[in-house]
């Protein structure tokens, strides 16, 4: 895959994100999701590379844009697999909460895992642990592997979670173990790929989130040299017969990092809505200047860039709302 192609995907991420960020705070999750993805969508276009979206907004008979199967890009450069969140947090930012991100990974095609739109159960953490914790461990004992492999007091130990009753359990052990608890609403993509970054204090994340999304976090694992394990969890027969399809023969078989993203050919890219774990939301600075903060990354180089970008709204009309 050519490296010039992590560039253009953060113009990418940075026009969803400034056209959805204009709805921040105004109750309409529904809007401020199409505003991402049609910006979205239109960048894509003059992106060199034949890509093909494995991962987006829908199947084609329930998403207008960004549906599985559509094929983006010029058609010059390499053959690619897409998995976009055009936003990431699209209730976040109707409230405007924090959190919220536009989010794309790509790697070469065939090499995601086609999730379908269903619950995954993840665990992530970062460089130091990546290799030795296991989804299947009891939380009491990840916790002592990342103290130790941290070089941290277990109460100095930072656990993320997503606040829904479904994790209360969870919640309550790490809690009787004695390390921290940081909640959040949603968006568990910056969440998990916190756990890989250092200057957010955050050691593991882990919980029940969307499928999609776990595909997702973990191009951006790869790169920054953490780690994740998954399980789809199927909740009746036509989402077991859905993961089938795709062909996981045990639909809830433990999903390594080499199975959410195959090969070290990927790319992550991100850009702020509003501020969370790894990133500034949009800034909207006065006159038609409107600043945001991406991040990129590869997995083959590994090599992490923050990019920060001045945007003169006056010249890109088309991501202005109406
Ligand atoms: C998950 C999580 C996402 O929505 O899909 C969540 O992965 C939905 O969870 O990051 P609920 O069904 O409990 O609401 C997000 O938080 C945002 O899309
Ligand atoms: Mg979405
Ligand atoms: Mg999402």
């Amino acid at each position: 895959m050519e490296r010039e192609l992590a560039l253009e995907i953060v113009r990418v991420t940075e026009a969803a994100a400034l056209a959805s960020a204009q709805w921040m705070g105004r109750g309409k999750k529904n809007e401020a999701d199409n505003a991402a993805t049609s910006a979205m969508r239109a960048m894509f276009d003059s992106v060199n590379m034949k890509g093909t979206v494995v991962i987006g907004e829908g199947e084609l008979d329930e998403a207008p844009m960004l549906y599985i199967g559509e094929e983006l890009g010029n058609n010059h450069g390499p053959e690619v697999d897409i998995a976009v969140d055009p936003l990431e947090g699209t209730s976040i930012v109707a409230k405007g909460h924090p959190n919220a991100m536009a989010v794309i990974a790509i790697a070469d095609k065939g090499c995601l895992l086609h999730a379908p739109d269903m619950y995954m159960e993840k665990i992530a953490v970062g460089p130091k642990a990546a290799g030795l914790v296991r989804l299947d461990d009891p939380i009491e004992k990840t916790i002592d592997i990342i103290a130790k492999m941290t070089n941290k007091r277990v109460q100095d130990v930072t656990v993320i979670i997503q606040e829904r009753p479904r994790h209360d359990e969870i919640i309550e052990r790490v809690r009787k173990k004695g390390a921290r608890v940081k909640l959040f609403g949603d968006g568990d993509v910056g969440a998990a790929i916190a756990t890989a970054l250092p200057q957010t204090g955050i050691d593991l994340f882990i919980g029940i989130g969307g499928a999609p999304e776990g595909v997702i976090s973990a191009a951006a694992l790869k790169a920054l040299g953490g780690d994740m394990q998954a399980r789809l969890v199927p909740m009746n027969e036509e989402e077991t017969a859905r993961c089938k399809r795709m062909g996981l023969d045990d639909p809830t078989q433990i999903l390594q990092l080499e199975d959410l993203v195959r090969g070290d050919d990927a790319i992550f890219a991100a850009t702020g809505v509003s501020s969370g774990e790894l990133l500034e939301g949009v800034r909207f600075l006065g006159g038609d200047l409107v600043e945001t903060d991406s991040i990129v990354m590869r997995a083959k180089t590994k090599t992490v860039r923050y990019i920060k970008a001045h945007h003169h709204l006056s010249n890109k009309p088309h991501l202005v709302m109406e």
